[in-house]
């Protein structure tokens, strides 16, 4: 049996790649703790920045608004309602989780529901423009990346927050060095800064394994949705999480370096060329006014106001 490296008492946690063992209290210090340092290190905000959460009701996000909130950062969450049911009432499940958990610690939440604002869920959206062969998931990131950075403009809100893990960023990383897709790479950070009417986007959790944020979010008694969204099942990067599990699991540290070591060789300015490219100027949709890389209507609003496309003027 581990003993905690603080007090002695019985581990309930044992962190291979740092070599820690941790007691209950003592991890969930721990935590905080690291949580604020990488906020401090990354310069990702300070206590004045209006902060808001994207949080969907699973552990990563909900974990992450409850340590911000004991950090005594100014945190407001959004719930974005995808009209995702798959058998389980996904989204109305997790809209519940979400509620109750803003509610018991007294903190703001906004709520946006997709099938109310656009009149239809984002799989009806995935099948009426035959996207993403049947799983609606390059729909619902558009969707979720629109929403998130108007709502945070509108709102005044200076960054966006998501609960994104060591496991989400390494799986991520992985899939984009197997397929060289260098303009990923480039953009792929834990810190994007505002730019062109973007807010800037950080992941405060980038160096947390997941199981230690679902420790986390099982020793504070956080109530979180266990489920996945039904359309994750299958996805490709799970098969990538599942190939850096076994690579972890020989070598422990190995996603923690992977990371890092990209981080550092982009910061060494191995993706510069590409990363001013990434960056071109970005222009007002004409439409919504949100920031899009072609003058015009930005994708979301070619995607939700298809009948409003304006139709080609006849030739004389
Ligand atoms: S919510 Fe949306 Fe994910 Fe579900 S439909 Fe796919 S992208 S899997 S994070
Ligand atoms: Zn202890
Ligand atoms: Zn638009």
């Amino acid at each position: 049996m581990k003993r905690c490296r603080k007090c002695g008492e019985r581990a309930v946690i044992y962190m291979r790649q740092h070599r820690l063992a941790l007691c209950k209290e003592h991890y969930l210090e721990w935590f905080v703790e690291q949580t604020a340092r990488t906020i401090r290190k990354y310069r990702m905000f300070t206590k004045h920045d209006r902060v808001l959460v994207a949080v969907s009701g699973g552990k990563d996000s909900l974990a992450l608004w409850d340590v911000l909130w004991r950090l005594g950062y100014q945190a407001d969450g959004l719930y974005i309602g995808l009209g995702i049911d798959g058998g389980i009432a996904y989204s109305d499940r997790s809209r519940e989780v979400v509620e109750a958990f803003a509610q018991e610690r007294g903190l703001h939440l906004i709520v946006e529901d997709v099938p109310t604002l656009y009149g239809e869920s984002i799989p009806e959206m995935a099948r009426r423009t035959h996207r993403g062969r049947g799983k609606p998931c390059s729909v619902c990131g558009l969707v979720k990346r629109h929403i998130m950075n108007r709502v945070a403009r509108d709102h005044g809100y200076t960054v966006l927050a998501t609960g994104h893990n060591l496991d989400d960023e390494a799986a991520v990383l992985f899939a984009n060095v197997m397929t060289w897709q260098v303009g990923y790479l480039a953009r792929q950070d834990p810190v994007l800064p505002a730019r062109d009417g973007l807010v800037k986007k950080v992941k405060p959790f980038f160096r947390f394994y997941e199981r230690e944020t679902a420790a986390y979010a099982l020793l504070r008694g956080i109530a979180y949705i266990y489920d996945e969204c039904p359309f994750a099942q299958g996805a490709r990067s799970i098969y990538f999480k599942e190939v850096l599990n076994r690579l972890e699991e020989e070598r422990p540290g190995t996603k923690l370096q992977f990371f890092l070591g990209f981080l550092k060789a982009k910061k060494q300015g191995a993706f510069a060329a590409i990363q001013e490219q990434a960056e071109g100027e970005l222009h007002a949709c004409e439409v919504c006014g949100q920031p899009t890389t072609a003058p015009g209507r930005c994708a979301f609003c070619r995607l939700v106001t298809p009948l409003t496309s304006p139709t080609p003027t006849p030739s004389p």
